[in-house]
């Protein structure tokens, strides 16, 4: 059993999916953690892992974020917040008249071993910015964003067609990539 420390149910609904395919059994750790201010999501990463040795708990943390090549990466490493204040909305509305709609998702998968050793795993999705926000599932940012090579949001995507291609999902099958070949 693996602990998830996320405050993000949406998160640990994908870790979890992912997971349970091949046979690892997830567990939410609903608390926070210090999120250092740096432009690196990997320092924010290491920092954390390192903080959250003192839970002596194997684990995993999920940092990512969604940035915007028009915005000069905005709004990356302030994703969270920038939900929470001007929302999808307000992404669309920056984003009005702008020809160029490139976005990508990063997510850093921390891994914190019995031993105290830590790791990161990184993935990448590359798509674009809707001009509207569509669908009901997923979270977050998903109304918006349209990975490369489809039509569709990820909100319009089950949540299994997702993990396919998702930032997440190539990060956590690194992650368990590297479980499997340390045995
Ligand atoms: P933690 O407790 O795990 O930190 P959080 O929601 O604060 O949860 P982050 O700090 O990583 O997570 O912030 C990333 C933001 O980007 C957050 O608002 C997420 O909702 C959003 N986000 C992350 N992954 C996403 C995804 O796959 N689809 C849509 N939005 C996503």
């Amino acid at each position: 059993m693996i602990y998830v420390v996320t405050s993000n149910k949406g998160k640990f609904v994908e870790i979890k999916g992912e997971l349970s395919k091949v046979g690892f059994k997830a567990k939410q750790l609903n608390t926070t953690y210090p999120e250092i201010q740096t432009h690196s999501p990997k320092e924010v990463v290491d920092f954390a892992l390192e903080w959250l040795k003192k839970t002596k708990k194997e684990l995993i943390i999920d940092d990512s974020g969604l940035f915007i090549n028009a915005l000069e990466d905005f709004p990356g490493v302030y994703s969270a917040f920038v939900l929470r204040t001007i929302g999808c909305d307000g992404i669309l509305k920056l984003l009005k008249n702008e020809g160029d709609r490139k976005a990508r998702f990063e997510c850093y998968i921390g891994y914190l071993d019995s031993n105290f050793e830590t790791k990161v795993f990184k993935g990448v999705c590359a798509g674009k910015i809707s001009t509207a926000a569509k669908g009901e599932g997923g979270f977050g940012y998903d109304p918006i964003f349209i990975p490369n090579g489809y039509e569709r949001t990820f909100a319009e995507m089950s949540a299994e067609e997702k993990n396919k291609i998702s930032h997440r999902g190539k990060a956590i099958r690194r992650f368990i990539k590297f479980l499997a070949d340390k045995d």
